[in-house]
């Protein structure tokens, strides 16, 4: 048990899923010069709540320092995921009708990937984003973008200047937030009578069954199921109209919310299947932790052989689920020779924790090292095609989960 209290109900009886120890943050790239400061490390745990079904971090580092000045992720480097989110933007927009008269606001827009199918289209849209680089890029392809944090405070001051919104997009956001219940609260304040919000989270079924430890990260307050999900809509009067597994990130839930109090038989399928494999309660994670160590082994065995052997092996993706990897693994210098990534802005930084350098994704068809770890593995389809020159001339890739594969 722990003393911190759930995120969405209040319960202070939380019990231990798994504990990464204290780690460094994961999107904090270090900078060339600053590599022999000290890094921020904070602790890294999730416990369960057994009273709403929340999977939660144990520790909350501010905001702050999380996601405002230098925040390296930008949407746009993967192909897959623009796709994705045109498809879903294009059917949102299709669905419910919207035109030149609707209002549609993304929270965490980023830099504008997803709202720019809305701006082709000639519907009124506004990104909202605590990230500068990536706000300034929405703004440059004409997605207008406030550069703030999404509060209680901040949708009553977006509704007074622009009006309530016809749809709210939130996807990759509500686990980062902190104070669920604000987020929430605040999504039903600028949500119209008819309003629907529309919000991707990753699937906390995917993530224990497939062993996705590494998308335990600080940036990740809180990990979901639908049980977990119905009880924390309906601390803001809302309610969650319909669900949708998804492939991207891993396993994710595409959820549409709203006041209108109604609910799709496939919401109430996939709560009978919660209860029945037990995801609702604490004995479902019993496994999780013990799987993990064993999937730490195997890697790490797996890379010291192959080192061992004389092997050069490189990783793919610096991705913010690659900071846990290859921390919590202990994998620096002596195991990878550096990280190989399409997003200009991570080059020439390191990796939080571990000296290794982030080069331009080029670098590994000029260096062919003799295997790549693929730390963005939730994209390993796209990145295997895209390498398969690489792959041809003989190189392999070592997929990290559900287990070590090479391939
Ligand atoms: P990617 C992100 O996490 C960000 P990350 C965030 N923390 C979140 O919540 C989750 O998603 C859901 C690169 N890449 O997206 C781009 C290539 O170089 O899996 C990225 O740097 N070439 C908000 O950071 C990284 O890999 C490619 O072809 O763990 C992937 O990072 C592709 C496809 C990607 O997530």
């Amino acid at each position: 048990m722990t003393a911190i209290a759930c995120r969405s109900c209040g319960e202070t009886k939380l019990s231990e899923v798994l504990d990464l120890g204290v780690m460094p943050l994961a999107d904090r790239l270090v900078p060339a010069d600053e590599r022999d400061a000290p890094e921020p490390r904070y602790p890294l745990a999730v416990v369960f709540c057994p009273t709403c079904g929340l999977m939660q971090l144990t520790h909350t580092v501010p905001a702050e320092e999380l996601f405002c000045q230098d925040y390296p992720y930008y949407s746009s480097f993967s192909p897959q995921l623009l796709e994705h989110a045109r498809e879903h933007a294009l059917s949102l927009a299709d669905g419910r009708k919207l035109d030149s008269s609707s209002f549609v606001v993304e929270l965490a827009s980023n830099d504008g990937y997803l709202l720019r199918n809305f701006v082709e289209r000639g519907i009124r849209v506004l990104g909202i984003d605590p990230a500068q680089g990536p706000a300034a890029a929405a703004e440059q392809i004409g997605v207008p973008t406030l550069c703030r944090f999404f509060t209680l405070g901040a949708a009553r001051t977006v509704a007074e200047i622009h009006g309530r919104a016809d749809v709210i997009i939130a996807n990759n956001v509500l686990a980062h937030v902190a104070d669920q219940r604000d987020f929430v609260a605040a999504i039903a304040a600028l949500l119209k009578p008819d309003g629907i919000a529309s919000i991707e989270v990753p699937y906390l079924r995917d993530l224990i069954e497939k062993c996705e430890f590494d998308t335990i990260y600080h940036e990740h307050f809180c990990y979901f199921s639908v049980t977990a999900l119905v009880h924390l809509f309906a601390t803001a009067g809302l309610h969650l109209q319909d669900v949708r597994r998804v492939r991207i990130h891993g396993g994710s839930l595409r959820l549409q919310v709203g006041p209108e109090a109604k609910r799709s038989a496939e919401v109430d399928r996939l709560l009978a299947e919660e209860k029945e494999i037990g995801e609702d309660g604490a004995a479902y994670f019993r496994t999780f932790a013990d799987r993990v160590l064993r999937l730490r082994e195997a890697l790490l065995e797996t890379l010291k052989g192959l080192r061992a052997e004389g092997r050069r092996i490189a990783a793919y993706g610096a991705a913010a689920k690659g900071a846990t990897l290859i921390n919590f693994v202990g994998i620096g210098p002596d195991l990878l020779d550096y990280v190989v990534d399409r997003n200009h802005h991570k080059h020439g930084k390191y990796m939080p924790g571990q000296q290794l350098p982030i080069m331009p994704a080029e670098h590994l068809a000029e260096d062919r090292p003799d295997y790549v770890l693929l730390l963005a593995w939730n994209f390993a389809d796209e990145i295997l095609a895209q390498q398969q020159r690489y792959r041809d001339a003989g190189g392999r890739f070592i997929l990290p989960v559900p287990e070590v594969r090479i391939v």
